[in-house]
């Protein structure tokens, strides 16, 4: 049966959430044993960083998380999406958990239990224990089953508490950023190596899945992918091809093994390596879900273009008219209902959720002493408005996610590019909502559209 609506056109048992992930955030990088992972490498090479920082303070979360919790409870969001550091459960990946990480997020749980706000843990959102890297990392089918046995290890220690769970965050940037385009750890720079990454990553998921329904502690799962569907540049069957060939890498080649399509054949047909897959592998990857994760930010236009090194696909991406966030991304709402819907028509999943959406931009403490971010809160507000129209377009979409609840560390950018709806004071930790964060609060509360 349907939910009612509420006056702001949201179900009323839709779920609004904020999220965050362990490396940006935590900080506390050699604290209780923590294992070093493939991201304290990274920022330690010069000129990998922008700003030469790194996370091992991060906003602190890991002695500052209670604050946090006080922040989610102001913003009234009946979620949050936190992801686990796999270093601090295994330091190396392997073997016997460590109860100090263990309890920290058994505490972390419990706390937001207490506060009426539902845990979404995310498994792997990136932190690579560095000792698997060593070992080949995602190119090693080895690592899979040791994600599978550290994934065990959570189930069994936070299933029933945690009802939502989530296996890998955004593989398409794990293998490809980190493997190929080496902007991501361990910023590689390999194509075959990309490959056998995206399988492993697969395998990881399918392997967890099984894992998760093996625990007998309930709850949902599913995975979580930043789908692109370009528009075409034209409506010339060359660029209307160049577009489906872009959207190929970043959906096609998650989505249809985990709904039991196997690889896309154009994609396998043309990749730069053969993909490892072993018998049994593929219904592994299509172990049911319940859910799909999508983070969305942008969308961009694709025309065609000779193939070349840089562009092996034959398409390139060309000026858009809209006007672009810090990260020099379009802002573009209606690329968010676009997806959704294709998501939504082409693979009929039980339920999607916005894991991510959000926005950069610069931000000040204005005299007045508030972080005035109007741009954020249009950009929020609009995408909100998309997702509304995805509903009523039948789109199975049962939540949204903010990204992210802090400013913190973005990765290649360092602390040069904010997300949050609430600012972080270097030095101090101290927390700041903007006044995104105020507008964020009434979304939920059911007065951000209209
Ligand atoms: O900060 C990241 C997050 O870790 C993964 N999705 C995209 C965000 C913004 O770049």
């Amino acid at each position: 049966m349907k939910s009612p609506l509420r006056n702001d056109g949201f179900p009323s048992d839709f779920i609004w959430g904020c999220g965050t992930a362990s490396y940006q955030i935590e900080g506390a990088a050699k604290e209780d044993g923590r294992g070093p992972s493939i991201w304290d490498e990274q920022a330690s090479f010069s000129g990998r960083i922008l700003d030469g920082s790194d996370g091992s303070q991060a906003c602190d979360s890991y002695h500052r998380y209670m604050e946090d919790i006080e922040l989610l409870k102001t913003l009234g969001v009946g979620a949050y999406r936190f992801s686990i550091a796999w270093p601090r459960i295994q330091p190396e990946g392997r073997g016997k958990p460590l109860n100090p990480g263990l309890d920290y997020y058994s505490r972390l749980v419990d706390a937001l239990l207490e506060k009426g706000i539902e845990p979404w843990a995310t498994l792997y959102h990136w932190d690579l224990p560095l000792a698997l890297e060593r070992a080949g990392g995602w190119t090693n089918r080895e690592t899979s089953y040791r994600f599978v046995e550290y994934t065990a290890i959570m189930f069994e220690k936070l299933g029933g508490r945690v009802k939502s769970w989530t296996s890998v965050n955004e593989p398409w940037c794990s293998a490809f950023l980190g493997y190929q385009y080496g902007e991501h750890a361990p910023g590689l720079h390999d194509p075959k190596a990309a490959i056998a990454a995206v399988h492993h990553l697969l395998l990881a998921h399918g392997l967890c899945a099984q894992a998760h329904r093996d625990s007998g502690k309930g709850g949902v799962f599913g995975i979580v992918i930043n789908p692109s569907t370009p528009r075409p540049a034209t409506g010339c069957p060359g660029d209307l091809a160049a577009a489906r060939r872009a959207s190929l890498e970043r959906t096609a080649l998650w989505l249809d093994p985990v709904f039991g399509r196997g690889y896309p054949k154009e994609y396998t047909d043309a990749a730069p390596a053969e993909f490892p897959v072993k018998t049994g592998d593929m219904d592994l990857i299509a172990s049911p879900v319940d859910f799909i994760g999508v983070n969305y930010y942008d969308e961009n236009v694709v025309a065609e273009c000779k193939p070349t090194p840089d562009a092996p696909w034959g398409y390139a991406k060309v000026p858009s008219w809209q006007e672009k966030t810090e990260m020099d991304w379009y802002i573009v709402p209606q690329g968010l209902r676009r997806v959704l819907r294709h998501i939504s028509r082409e693979y009929s999943p039980k339920a999607i959720y916005v894991t991510e959406n959000g926005a950069a931009f610069k931000d000040e403490v204005s005299k007045d002493g508030g972080i005035h971010d109007p741009g954020r809160i249009d950009y929020l507000k609009s995408h909100l408005g998309a997702c509304r129209e995805a509903i009523v377009d039948g789109v199975p979409l049962r939540g949204y996610f903010v990204w992210s609840l802090l400013d913190n560390f973005e990765w290649a950018w360092g602390y040069t590019r904010k997300f949050g709806i609430t600012a972080v004071e270097p030095g101090s930790f101290a927390r700041k909502p903007k006044d995104s964060f105020y507008y964020y609060r009434d979304a939920v509360a059911g007065f951000g559209l209209d």
